[in-house]
């Protein structure tokens, strides 16, 4: 009994792992999902993620331009020069500085070259001004819990019963019958599209990290710590994107998947004025149970199969 319920995690975050990862690259983009696009970077749906994908692309293409080089020379050098055509060894050379001077230079010319758009890229990331909605998201053990700091509006979002329940061991229920096994939550987070979203991320008990691969965001959860983060997603662009924990943190860490549900402004402005009204009125009833928005749901909802 030990034995098992000591290799359920283990076998868990595999199965996670080895089913999650193909249906998140899907979901993140309108890419092909199969076929060699399936590893590389997505190109995302916002203006900053496509920039992080051309950096990417131009660093990727300077490396291949430089293996060919490399290659290229030592291939060329070991066939000339091998032994079976009568090349001998030059034992007197131990220095040479025209040829230190060259290999010197370029490297640096090459590095430098590459610092210019990635430092350009990196300046914008980071620029967290002008910005039209503020969402503080605080990482738990095992959910995200999601704060929209001007509008009063704050829940728990965490892994959907369904596949909760499947991934258990001996659930006996086949997580292929599972609408986006472990990548759906409860409650998904809401945003607008074509507006400049700030997320405040922080950390509640250990480091988590909040990924959406299609916003070009991820960014540690640290307790003590509030990182900035922000996109903005393509106004042509609503609907679910998904995303996870990229930070190991603890037993249930492939068990906490990120949602984003972008709706138009119009949609969105509806849903957070409800959301509002309805967690005014909840807060005004003392009579009524928490609701999944409470903070506390971790802490009781420990998720069975440990
Ligand atoms: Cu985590």
């Amino acid at each position: 009994m030990m034995i098992r319920s000591k290799s359920s995690p283990l076998a868990a975050l595999l199965t996670a792992a080895t089913l999650a990862a193909p249906a998140l690259a899907a979901a993140a983009t309108e890419q092909p999902v199969s076929g060699w696009s399936l590893l590389n970077m997505t190109q995302g749906v916002t203006d900053m993620s496509r920039k992080i994908y051309d950096l990417h692309m131009l660093i990727f293409y300077v490396c291949v331009g430089i293996a060919v080089v490399v290659f290229g020379a030592m291939i060329w050098s070991i066939v000339n020069y091998r032994k079976s055509r009568g090349a001998v060894a030059d034992t007197t050379l131990v220095h040479n500085t025209r040829v230190e001077v060259v290999w010197t230079a370029v490297p640096v010319v090459i590095l430098v070259a590459m610092a210019v758009p990635a430092a350009r890229t990196l300046v914008e990331l980071e620029d967290t001004t002008h910005t039209g909605l503020t969402i503080k998201i605080t990482g738990f053990q095992w959910g995200w819990n999601y704060d929209y700091l001007d509008q009063g509006v704050t829940f728990f979002s965490r892994l959907d019963r369904k596949s909760d329940r499947a991934r258990e061991l001996g659930s006996g229920i086949d997580p292929n019958t599972i609408d986006h096994y472990l990548l759906s939550v409860d409650n998904p987070l809401v945003v607008p599209v074509g507006v400049k979203v700030r997320l405040l991320i922080t950390g509640a008990d250990v480091i988590h990290s909040w990924w959406v691969p299609a916003f070009g965001v991820k960014k540690d959860a640290i307790p003590g710590f509030i990182n900035e983060a922000w996109f903005n997603i393509d106004t042509d662009k609503p609907g679910i994107y998904r995303g996870q924990c990229a930070e190991l943190c603890g037993r249930d860490h492939g068990f906490m998947p990120i949602v984003v549900d972008a709706r138009s402004k119009e949609d969105f402005q509806a849903w957070l004025k409800e959301k509002a009204a309805q967690q005014k009125q909840a807060a005004a009833t003392p009579a009524t149970p928490p609701t999944a928005g409470a903070p506390a749901a971790p802490a009781t909802a420990t998720a069975p199969g440990g």
